[in-house]
């Protein structure tokens, strides 16, 4: 099976489809934003995950042209929410630091949120910690762009790089997602009680967001709620939904 030599076909044929996967809101416990995961549905291979080709896929540089595809659908089904008068909800797209490489990566964005009538302030850029060490001089450009756009902006799996703290501050982030690998073992693993308590404490005293991921068991959700995170996302509350099915669910939440 050589998934590069498909990859450009199966985006013609629209193969790939955004699921989205509800964040919870701890304080009013509604979804107050979604974030959307790759999916390939192949004619033969039936669902492929997106740990199987998004490196194969950043490796051949068709992430470029996918990840245009996923920023724009995101974009359009937000609208279309909207349109149908859902509640106001943010999504989130993961987006590749090839994708932030791009000298054009902030002027294709502004066209797609044009194109598409996004509104930038329901939009968030989740990037992760290795993206950011990637201190190119283009990448501070689009960082710039990004800002000025409006959109919101996050680090994703926050503990498992080695971002200098020096890098939160210059890039004024909204948001910082605790990596899923600590929220596992909590509350028992001790190592992992710290970590998140420490990224917790550095959220709050740079004033930024945390969102929990990787929520699984009821003891996590009242651990991360005793220790003031806000806002999580995982299984718990609900796995990731098809378009359809998260449409449902926004149309019933009045
Ligand atoms: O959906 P799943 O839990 O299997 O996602 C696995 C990984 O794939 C995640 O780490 C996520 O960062 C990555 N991923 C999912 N969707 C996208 C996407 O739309 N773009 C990029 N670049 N990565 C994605
Ligand atoms: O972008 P990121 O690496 O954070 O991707 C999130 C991944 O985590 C997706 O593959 C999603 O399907 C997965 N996921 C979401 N909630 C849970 C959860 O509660 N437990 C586990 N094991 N995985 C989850
Ligand atoms: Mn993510
Ligand atoms: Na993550």
């Amino acid at each position: 099976f050589q998934i590069v030599s498909e990859f450009h076909k199966s985006l013609f044929r629209k193969e790939f489809e955004l699921y989205y996967q509800p964040r919870i809101d701890f304080k009013t416990g509604r979804l107050e934003s979604v974030e959307a995961l790759i999916r390939w549905n192949h004619p033969e291979r039936g669902l492929i995950m997106p740990m199987e080709f998004i490196s194969i896929a950043e490796e051949s540089n068709f992430i470029l042209p996918l990840g245009e595809w996923i920023l724009k659908e995101a974009c359009r089904q937000n609208k279309m929410w909207q349109d149908r008068g859902f509640p106001a909800v943010r999504v989130a797209v993961n987006v590749s630091v090839k994708q932030l490489q791009q000298p054009d990566f902030a002027r294709k964005l502004r066209d797609i949120m044009e194109e598409t009538g996004m509104d930038p302030e329901r939009l968030e850029i989740e990037m992760t910690e290795s993206t950011l060490m990637t201190d190119t001089n283009q990448m501070l450009i689009t960082f710039e762009e990004l800002k000025k756009i409006g959109v919101y902006l996050s680090i994703d799996d926050f503990g498992t790089g080695y971002s200098s703290l020096s890098y939160l501050k210059r890039l004024a982030v909204h948001a910082l997602k605790i990596d899923r690998s600590f929220i596992r073992d909590l509350p028992e693993d001790e190592d992992s009680v710290t970590i998140t308590e420490m990224i917790i404490g550095l959220a709050h005293n740079l004033r930024l967001e945390v969102i929990a991921e990787g929520v699984e068991t009821v003891q996590q959700h009242n651990f991360l709620l005793e220790r003031g995170c806000k806002k999580a996302q995982g299984y718990l509350y609900s796995k990731p939904l098809t378009e359809s099915q998260l449409a449902e669910m926004l149309g019933t939440s009045g």
